[in-house]
């Protein structure tokens, strides 16, 4: 080869060395800015496809020296590379971006804001359901529960209420239905209409997992009557039932614990009175009545010392234990304490009315 060829070659290898570079760089800093995926595509076949700079290049390498050749080949290859490596990147940054846009255009905002930084309380019932297990507590009974769902024998039958007793007209029940259940017979299912059945319950597991008797204990919850909604009447109302059975239990300790309650709750210038009345599950029984300012007296609940059947369906002999027994509504109570005139308010989620108490 002539010196004169030899320079010729090297100045256009030279040549073909130089404009890799710059293909490379332009490519990169273009791919560097592209906005959005549609144009990094663009680039990617601008760069990179058989009509691209890259490849005329290469095919016009085909007059250099086979040594040169390699050498452009490889820096080719070098640049074809980054280019891909530049494009996978920016392709990454630019999913995740049109990811998070598409996240944010999408989240909802469910904070709503109404101007007011003052907190919520509970409810009136609950918050008089909560004092009420306070004062027991102080008093030093336990809290027991019971489920809502409840079987005719704990909320009737054990109760010394066996079917067809005329006293179960005194609570106009409702009745779940069983047909879909196997081994349930009709009947047999009830939304419980008294916190009493939780009585037994809690003599049984008292013997069963040996903490008792002696028994103190108070059950508040949910009950259910086919009531209509009146002032004092409501279809799903609540009451806490009180449990004492110990030795020796007599009719002054049921008074005298009515009496401690009420100035406990109303205040020491309340009294309470017990009147006769019928409960099955308790004999003697009594209606308990609270003082009013003007002199007279107002229900609260019923009450009575606990009735044989009902501790031997407890399972404790009633010739070594005796106890007492009372239910009120809470819902009465807290209409009482607070001058509320009419039960249903209490269900109607009335700010204006709610936010008082
Ligand atoms: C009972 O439910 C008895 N289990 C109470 C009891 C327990 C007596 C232990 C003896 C021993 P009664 O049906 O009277 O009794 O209901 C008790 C209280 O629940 C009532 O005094 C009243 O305060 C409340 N109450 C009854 N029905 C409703 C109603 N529909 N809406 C709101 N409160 C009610």
């Amino acid at each position: 080869m002539s010196a004169d060829q030899e320079r010729q070659d090297t100045k256009n290898s030279t040549a073909v060395d130089i404009d890799v570079s710059g293909i490379g760089d332009e490519a990169c800093r273009r791919i560097a800015e592209a906005t959005d995926l549609s144009e990094l595509d663009a680039l990617a076949s601008e760069f990179l496809d058989k009509s691209s700079r890259l490849s005329q290049l290469k095919a016009s390498m085909k007059d250099l020296e086979p040594e040169e050749r390699k050498l452009l080949g490889a820096r080719m290859n070098q640049t074809r590379g980054a280019i891909e490596a530049e494009l996978a990147q920016r392709r990454s940054t630019l999913e995740t971006e049109v990811i998070q846009a598409r996240l944010s255009a999408e989240s909802l905002d469910l904070t709503e804001y109404l101007g007011q930084t003052t907190a919520g309380h509970a409810h009136v019932v609950t918050r008089t359901w909560q004092e009420l297990e306070d004062v027991f507590c102080g008093m030093g009974y336990n809290v027991e529960t019971g489920p809502e769902v409840e079987t005719d024998w704990f909320n009737f039958e054990a109760l010394n209420l066996p079917p067809s007793h005329p006293a179960r007209s005194m609570w106009d029940t409702l009745y779940l239905d069983t047909s879909d259940l196997d081994g349930v017979s009709d009947g047999q299912l009830v939304l419980r209409t008294h916190t009493s059945p939780v009585q037994i319950r809690t003599m049984l597991r008292a013997v069963r997992d040996g903490s008792g008797p002696p028994i103190y204990s108070v059950c508040p919850g949910r009950v259910y009557r086919r009531d209509t909604a009146d002032a004092t009447h409501l279809p799903v109302f609540h009451q806490i039932e009180g449990l004492v059975v110990d030795r020796g239990i007599t009719m002054g300790d049921l008074a005298g614990t009515i009496e401690t309650f009420v100035k406990q709750y109303f205040g020491s210038d309340m009294t309470s009175r017990l009147r006769p009345s019928y409960f099955p599950f308790t004999e003697p029984s009594a209606e308990f009545d609270i003082s009013t300012p003007d002199g007279g007296w107002l229900e609260v609940g019923g009450c009575g010392m606990v009735h044989p059947n009902v501790l031997r369906s407890g399972g404790l002999d009633p010739n070594e234990w005796s106890g007492f027994a009372f239910g009120f509504g809470i819902d009465r109570l807290a209409k009482i304490r607070y001058g509320i005139k009419d039960l249903r308010a209490f269900m109607t989620n009335d700010i204006r009315f709610l936010e008082q108490f």
